[in-house]
């Protein structure tokens, strides 16, 4: 444990929290600007979510070419990927050479976090504590806290009481742990449970899944990246980039390893022939293959139709197929995941599944877990029970800004900003890739590089224009909730029966609330600019400030 010891006050340009690839990219473009900034890091490296998320099978779900920086060119050119979509430990072996190649360590604080951030209307500077009793003064903080950062438990009885290892996904030890032959039960089918399954089904002893809600998951189409890729890839990087910022949700569709642009074709029109034509050739494909799944209930629960069909042809237990079906909430309502042979891993011996529906907890007691029907045991309890996202990791730090307005209160009813980088009440607190900002809807890179340029554009802006504080306007803090809700609606993310993390229905009390801006990287890219050419719109620089404490 940490042991904090009140230290003196140090000071900086800008506070930036997280050494993910957000902290990562910020600090090297604040000593671009010439400025000091220091990072807080909690964990011992950098990283971030490739840093914590080091489960058995975590892989991203956007192609290792995409999903990587555009922001130096022969970073790009020396960086060879090895698959199609990358491995966790090869993730985290980019983000530590692109801290090495930077030089970015020497300002980065590593095992240490952030408690508090106190904005000081008389010094119009932010006072950032830290567990280690640090004191840190800046007139800027940057949050690079990430949007899946804050891992949750659930509340099961007897959690505690269990005498074998417990362990959970976003928080697996850097040392690793050996699974070989061990009976392991794994709680939770989101992405991290999908893409583990199949992993700890090969070494351990027996797989127990225990399932709450089946998940919609589409088959990876990872593959080894070829000489002939890479080189093509190379050659054509300027264009990759420019598509990605230019897209939908910041992918180009580079080998077609990921889904792109939405599609245009309706399911809806296509007679029963038809739509098991397309089902034959494409199997779960044929379910995102069309525009009118994520708008028109009617061809949705059609898709789901299809979907069920495939996972009846995949698992050859009836009854464990039946079981993996989802059937009460929309495809596109939560994150699709990505697998890879996770229905197959159904038709192993050593894997079992395990309804919560038919069977809840009752409680996990020494030996194991026992439900309303079974005691199980086990020898290892992997948690793979999901995130507060989006706002949890801010809402752990104690922030306050003008007249001590803390940002979790300010946040009670739902996460409330100007284009998901900055709060009313807040000034000069930036928040990368925050909710009402295209995010986790979109290639987390992509998005990363446009916020810390935007905020690195206005921070040069002030210097120039002489501005000590921004902050948005309550006005364009309003239009911007509303139109980030607007357009939202009608889309299955918000259906009635969808409750998924987006809308913080996973974290019991979290106010319904559909965090990510859904207009698109492009658009949303498009806006941020005219913002700041015409002048930071909707900001309240400097001297205006008056007119922000009157309101
Ligand atoms: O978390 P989740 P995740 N009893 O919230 C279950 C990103 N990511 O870590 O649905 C029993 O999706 C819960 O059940 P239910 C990606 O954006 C990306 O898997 O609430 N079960 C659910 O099944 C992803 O969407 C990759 O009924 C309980 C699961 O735990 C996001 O992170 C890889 C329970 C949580 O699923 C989160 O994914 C991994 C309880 N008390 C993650 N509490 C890539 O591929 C919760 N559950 C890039």
């Amino acid at each position: 444990m940490t042991v904090a010891v009140e230290k003196e006050r140090e000071t900086f340009d800008v506070v930036v929290v997280g050494a993910g690839a957000a902290g990562l990219y910020m600090l090297h473009k604040l000593r671009g600007l010439g400025m000091r900034a220091v990072v807080i890091e909690a964990g011992d490296n950098v990283g971030g979510t490739w840093y914590w998320n080091r489960y058995p099978g975590a892989r991203c779900d956007v192609t290792s070419v995409e999903y990587s920086f555009s922001f130096d060119k022969e970073l790009e050119q020396e960086w060879n990927w090895s698959e199609l979509m990358a491995s966790q430990p090869e993730i985290e072996r980019y983000m530590n050479h692109v801290a090495d190649r930077f030089d970015l360590r020497r300002d980065i604080r590593f095992e240490t976090r952030v408690t508090s951030a106190t904005w000081a209307e008389g010094s119009r500077r932010w006072l950032v504590t830290t567990d280690r009793g640090e004191n840190l003064v800046a007139p800027q903080v940057v949050m690079a806290t990430g949007c899946l950062s804050s891992p949750l438990k659930p509340d099961i009885d007897g959690m505690d009481a269990f005498n074998g290892t417990s362990i959970q996904t976003s928080l697996w030890p850097k040392e690793g742990i050996d699974l070989t032959g061990k009976r392991v039960a794994l709680i939770g089918t989101g992405s991290s449970g999908v893409q583990s399954t199949p992993e700890i089904a090969k070494i351990a002893g027996h797989l127990t899944v225990f399932q709450r809600t089946p998940t919609y998951t589409w088959p990876s189409m990872n593959r080894p990246l070829t000489e002939e890729d890479l080189a093509k890839v190379k050659a054509n990087y300027e264009t990759l980039r420019e598509t990605q910022r230019k897209s939908r949700v910041g992918i180009a569709g580079s080998f077609n390893g990921a889904l792109i642009e939405p599609p245009t074709a309706k399911l809806l029109p296509l007679s029963p022939e038809e739509r098991q034509e397309v089902l034959d050739k494409y199997g779960f494909g044929a379910t995102r293959m069309f525009a009118d799944i994520a708008t028109d209930m009617e061809a949705n629960i059609l898709a789901r139709e299809m979907y069920a069909q495939v996972v009846r042809k995949m698992v050859h237990d009836p009854e464990t197929a039946r079981k993996l079906t989802p059937i009460d909430y929309p495809i596109g309502c939560k994150r699709g995941v990505v697998d890879q042979d996770y229905f197959e891993s159904f038709n192993r011996e050593n894997v079992t599944l395990v309804d919560l529906r038919d069977e809840p907890f009752v409680a996990v007691n020494e030996t194991g877990i026992k439900t309303t029907k079974s005691q199980y045991d086990f020898d290892v309890i992997v948690y793979a029970t999901g995130f507060d996202a989006m706002t949890g990791a801010l809402n752990k730090i104690d922030i306050r800004g003008r007249g001590g307005e803390k940002l979790k209160e300010k946040w009670a009813d739902g996460p409330r900003n100007y284009l998901g980088l900055m709060a009313t009440g807040f000034p000069n607190l930036f928040t990368i890739t925050g909710p009402g900002s295209p995010s986790v809807l979109s290639n987390m890179l992509v998005s990363i590089e446009q916020h810390v340029d935007w905020i690195t554009d206005c921070l040069a802006f002030m210097r120039a224009d002489g501005d000590e504080t921004i902050e948005p306007s309550l006005e364009a803090e309003d239009r911007w909730v509303d139109h980030v809700n607007q357009v939202a609606e009608g889309t299955m993310y918000v259906a009635p029966s969808c409750n998924s993390w987006y809308l913080g229905a996973n974290v019991p009390g979290k106010v319904r609330q559909f965090m990510p801006y859904i207009g698109g990287v492009g658009a949303y890219r498009q806006k941020c600019d005219e913002v700041a050419a015409k002048g930071y719109e909707g900001f309240v620089l400097g001297k205006a400030r008056e007119a922000v404490g009157a309101r």
